[in-house]
């Protein structure tokens, strides 16, 4: 690694992780600040498809010395994971926020996610528990334990660069696999750096190997490919769904079982009843936190008819005193920065002609914001970078800004009549990932909950807001039904091995040999009591 200075900090200048080896080969691509593209932040290579290849022979290696330190062992690596990633969690929040324009309080949130989550698996690693099973024989005892799966591929998207990747890199390694991770290439100076703090932490060189790249036709096409060459034991995957797809086929034919967190259009439904004051706060933070770019970012606001315009009025004036900037020259006040990538600002700009052409109306939001379409509260300089007005449409179910994802600041209101019909639209797409109710009634709460699609649901609370501890995915396009976090996600990164041990010094057959006690002669008993 090397450093040079730039704009706002250093910028690094970086190779491929593969064992104890820094790899420099591959044509060189820049990581630009997206509030200001002026401040480079990163300098990384691609990785071939040989280099993602050696990457997987260096973590078979690997894994035959990981897999077989104890788990407590391979937990005190989390423990002290932790203790680095605290110490260095400001460095790392600011170089967030210059690598993909996070605000400093959500970068914080990102990186404390991790934190989290290492501080969980630590301790995971004295549990892990199997279980002890009775036997049907005397003399024979029965166990089950949990084996790691070998190695792990593992892609993971920009828009939370620490967080997501912890959920599969802490619990992959804590169940004793090694891995290759291709991170987004919007993030190559942060994943570089947390590969670092896993080796400074006391990871073994091999067990987490780091390949740069991009996705289709690039080092992350290639690195799935491997599953082909009988390479890995497993794919972790979070993006989206078309890709989803294709890596699930692609694991399917090898029999592998995929981790897959894929899209999500989340509906927030506010019934007739609702706290309306809590309700516009959390339907706003859901809508334009993180600038819409959250995989749990809400899609919809479903708003029941006797509150609509109540709503609506209370939800533009706060959308309008929303603040837009750049993040690293105001630290404290923002509510969100810049797009992520061209790619993603693209897809929300061609969502306006959709609007138009689809019948939905546009109540809030001009498209871009440059010093020729200048948005009102917006802090710094909108030319440096790519940024986005906070956009509000009203829309209807059927209408595409309806029913597809679009990462960025826009929201539909959509007006409904009753909470019948309210979760009839909140099931009107594709997609379950994440989903919100505002309501102070319990059987509505109930009925949501048990009749909403999708992996995760707030009453009371916006569609964001995942912990390290409790399980996050979806169900339909937004995922195949893994989990990640908590203990769930130990099912992902291990098989169960049943053990049976024979002390009889005999072979003893199950269901033949087995000393099952004969019934006696039944009794009539309806005769003998009349
Ligand atoms: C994602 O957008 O991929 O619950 C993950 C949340 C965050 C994680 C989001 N803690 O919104």
């Amino acid at each position: 690694m090397q450093t040079l200075s730039s704009k706002y900090g250093k910028a690094l200048e970086v190779g491929h992780l593969v064992g104890s080896e820094e790899i420099f080969d591959g044509e060189v691509q820049e990581r630009r600040n997206p509030a200001d593209h002026q401040d480079l932040v990163c300098r990384f290579p691609t990785a071939s498809k040989d280099i993602a290849r050696r990457a997987a022979q260096v973590a078979k290696k690997a894994f035959e010395d990981w897999s077989r330190r104890p788990a407590p062992v391979r937990g005190a690596v989390l423990l002290e994971l932790a203790r680095v990633l605290t110490r260095e969690k400001e460095t790392l929040v600011r170089l967030m926020v210059r690598e993909v324009g996070k605000t400093f309080k959500e970068a914080g949130g990102d990186v404390q996610e991790a934190i989290d989550t290492a501080v969980f698996f630590a301790s995971e690693g004295r549990r892990l528990y199997g279980q002890t099973v009775p036997s049907e024989m005397a003399h024979k005892e029965l166990f089950t334990f949990r084996r790691p799966v070998g190695v792990v591929g593992m892609i993971t998207a920009g828009n939370f660069p620490i967080a997501v990747p912890s959920w599969k890199l802490i619990p992959a390694v804590l169940a004793g696999n090694t891995v290759v991770w291709k991170p987004s290439d919007d993030s190559p100076a942060l994943s570089y750096v947390f590969t670092r703090l896993f080796e400074e932490a006391g990871l073994p060189p091999g067990v987490i190997n780091l390949v740069f790249g991009g996705g289709q036709e690039s080092t992350g096409q290639w690195l799935v490919e491997l599953m082909d060459e009988g390479l890995l034991g497993k794919f972790a995957f979070t993006g989206s769904t078309a890709v989803g797809c294709w890596i699930g086929e692609v694991a399917g034919r090898n029999l592998l079982r995929p981790t897959l967190e894929l899209g999500g259009k989340n509906p927030l439904v506010v019934l007739r009843d609702a706290d309306l004051e809590q309700a516009v706060e959390g339907a706003w933070w859901s809508s334009f936190a993180t600038g819409g770019q959250r995989c749990t970012s809400a899609g919809n606001l479903i708003v029941d008819a006797p509150i609509y315009e109540e709503f609506k009025r209370r939800f533009l004036e706060k959308t309008e005193a929303t603040l837009v900037g750049n993040p690293f020259e105001n630290p404290k006040s923002l509510t969100y920065g810049p797009f992520i990538n061209q790619r993603l600002f693209q897809r929300w700009n061609e969502h306006y002609a959709w609007g138009e052409a689809d019948g939905a109306k546009l109540l809030c939001g001009k498209g871009r914001i440059m010093g020729s379409n200048l948005y009102p509260l917006f802090k710094g300089n909108p030319d440096a970078g790519i940024f986005g007005w906070p956009t509000v449409w009203e829309a209807k179910p059927g209408m595409r800004q309806f029913e597809q994802e679009i990462f960025g600041p826009t929201i539909n209101l959509v007006r409904v009549e009753g909470i019948e019909a309210a979760i009839q639209a909140a099931n009107a797409h594709s997609y379950g990932l994440s989903s919100a109710v505002y309501t102070n009634r319990r059987d509505w709460a109930y009925r949501f909950k048990t009749e909403i699609k999708a992996g995760m649901t707030s009453i009371n609370n916006s569609t964001v807001g995942a912990e390290a501890h409790l399980p996050f995915g979806g169900v339909r396009g937004s995922g195949n039904g893994t989990r990640e976090s908590g203990v769930w996600v130990l099912d992902e990164y291990t098989y169960w091995q049943s053990v049976n041990e024979e002390y009889a010094g005999k072979l003893q057959l199950a269901q033949m040999d087995t000393a099952y006690t004969d019934a006696k002669t039944p009794t009539n008993w309806s005769e003998l009591l009349g």
